[in-house]
């Protein structure tokens, strides 16, 4: 079996306690076949101070390297999030281009391949994570590295229409040529890449494979997804614990609708807040009957947009409290901070409804998450946006569209009122797919076609 070589940008350090889903993932891979860990140690250096930081935990090796400040400015907050982060979620309007900052995020990557290359033994299997690092495989290639090479993309991938917009789009999208596979959430994402390779690169196709250079690229959907038995059982297991007995003893009784986001623009939070104030509106009857919980921790708040939608947010939860709390009731309870997995995990089992209603998202891993931790005898109802990837395995769910505030409020409703048995025979369709379709046969199925299989 071949050496594993995971490289990300972020990576779930040996001691991280909070890493989610995916770094339990990465971490069972990479301890199968022995393997290592590369990517950012997470620490702003001056140039001369600059460490490689190795370190073992197990079968797994770690490298972790500082960035300057200057790289970081142009590398992760500029052309990684302020460029691509909105142009492939489908919002061009927000995207902030600079040729510098397309030069910083180039030469990072270039910096990243020139730390790992030789590390890297040719009967490696390489696998780099998310938009980041979309050229690394090409910098190792002119570094003459031959192993296979894997990239997964964990956000949306737009139309070529929309990719086009990107003043770089030829020189970046044509470095993904020197992987082996290029992996996405579902398949319109692939769709939207053949469409790309051919229509504005001219490669010619061959089933799922593209030729570009002369080397071939396999491009297909790996939808990702939890460990779905861990979730269930980590939901049960966490009833008693105070955090969730106390939040269970501030309903009183009421219903519990919540919704668990990143604080990020792609996740619709501001529509989704417009639209349970709407729905207390038009629904008199259920004030003071459910309590929307939102648990949205700050990410990326060196970014200006972040920090507008940060804002904006707690004058939006602030005016629908402000109309409707009773001394003993407020309707929106926003709350800016993250919580350990389990500890989501009884917040979802308690609530009888999830919003998980984002403008774009790759996958949504929380929408699964709720899905996994619901009691099969009672199971909560949730309300999906047609947007997430998630929506294609979870048809079962209240499928709605975030741009439509009437279609919003129906599906609140719905799912408030929703008879327990149609709400049993929805859930357990969408729990038997997510039991099946884990975290780990993700990346099983990632790996084999990484193999050649
Ligand atoms: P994200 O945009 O971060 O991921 P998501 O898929 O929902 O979105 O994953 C978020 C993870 O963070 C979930 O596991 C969730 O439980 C956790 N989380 C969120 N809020 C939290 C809080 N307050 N405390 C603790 N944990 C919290 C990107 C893409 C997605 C894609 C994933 C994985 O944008 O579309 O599904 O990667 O590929």
């Amino acid at each position: 079996m071949s050496r594993l070589v995971v490289i990300s940008n972020r990576v779930a350090q040996p001691r991280e306690t909070r890493a989610g889903g995916l770094a339990a993932a990465m971490r069972a891979a990479l301890k199968e076949a022995g393997g290592l860990w590369f990517g950012w140690s997470g620490k702003l250096v001056a140039e001369g101070e600059r460490t490689l930081h190795r370190e073992s935990a197990g079968a797994i090796d770690y490298a972790l390297l500082d960035l300057t400040r200057e790289e970081y400015d142009a590398y992760y907050l500029g052309f990684s999030n302020r460029t691509l982060w909105p142009l492939l979620h489908f919002q061009p309007t927000v995207m902030q281009y600079s040729r510098a900052q397309y030069a910083g995020y180039r030469a990072v990557n270039q910096l990243f391949a020139q730390k790992v290359a030789p590390l890297l033994r040719d009967d490696d299997h390489v696998w780099v994570h998310d938009y980041h690092l979309i050229p690394l495989a090409a910098e190792l290639r002119s570094l003459g590295v031959g192993a296979r090479i894997g990239f997964f993309l964990h956000i949306p991938l737009p139309p070529p229409e929309l990719l086009v917009t990107l003043p770089c789009h030829l020189d970046l999208m044509a470095t993904m040529g020197a992987y082996d596979l290029v992996g996405v959430q579902v398949k319109d994402d692939a769709s939207a890449l053949f469409r790309y390779f051919l229509g504005v690169l001219g490669t010619s196709r061959s089933g799922d494979v593209v030729e570009l250079g002369g080397r071939q690229t396999r491009i297909a959907a790996f939808p990702i997804s939890i460990d779905t038995a861990e979730v269930a059982r980590q939901s049960q297991s966490v009833l008693g614990n105070a955090a969730i007995r106390k939040l269970r003893a501030s309903l009183a009784d009421r219903k519990l609708a919540i919704g668990v986001d990143r604080l990020d623009y792609s996740k619709g939070l501001p529509r989704r807040f417009a639209a349970f104030g709407r729905f207390l509106a038009e629904h008199r009857e259920w004030r003071s009957r459910v309590s929307f919980l939102q648990i949205a921790p700050p990410s990326r708040q060196e970014v200006p947009e972040y920090r507008e939608l940060r804002s904006r947010l707690e004058r939006s939860a602030g005016a629908t409290n402000g109309r409707y709390a009773e001394p003993d009731w407020v309707p929106i309870r926003y709350v800016n901070r993250s919580f350990a997995q389990a500890t989501l995990a009884g917040f979802y089992r308690i609530a009888q409804l999830a919003l998980v209603t984002p403008l774009r998202d790759g996958m949504n891993l929380v929408a699964k998450e709720f899905v996994a931790a619901q009691s099969p005898d009672d199971p909560g109802a949730l309300v999906l946006s047609c947007f997430a990837g998630a929506a294609l395995e979870l048809p079962q769910a209240i499928i709605i569209n975030p741009y439509d505030p009437e279609r919003m409020v129906e599906g609140i409703e719905q799912g408030l009122t929703m008879p327990r048995n149609e709400r049993r025979e929805r859930w357990a369709a969408m729990f038997e797919h997510l039991l099946v379709r884990d975290i780990n046969a993700w990346r099983r199925e990632f790996l084999a076609a990484l193999e050649g299989d």
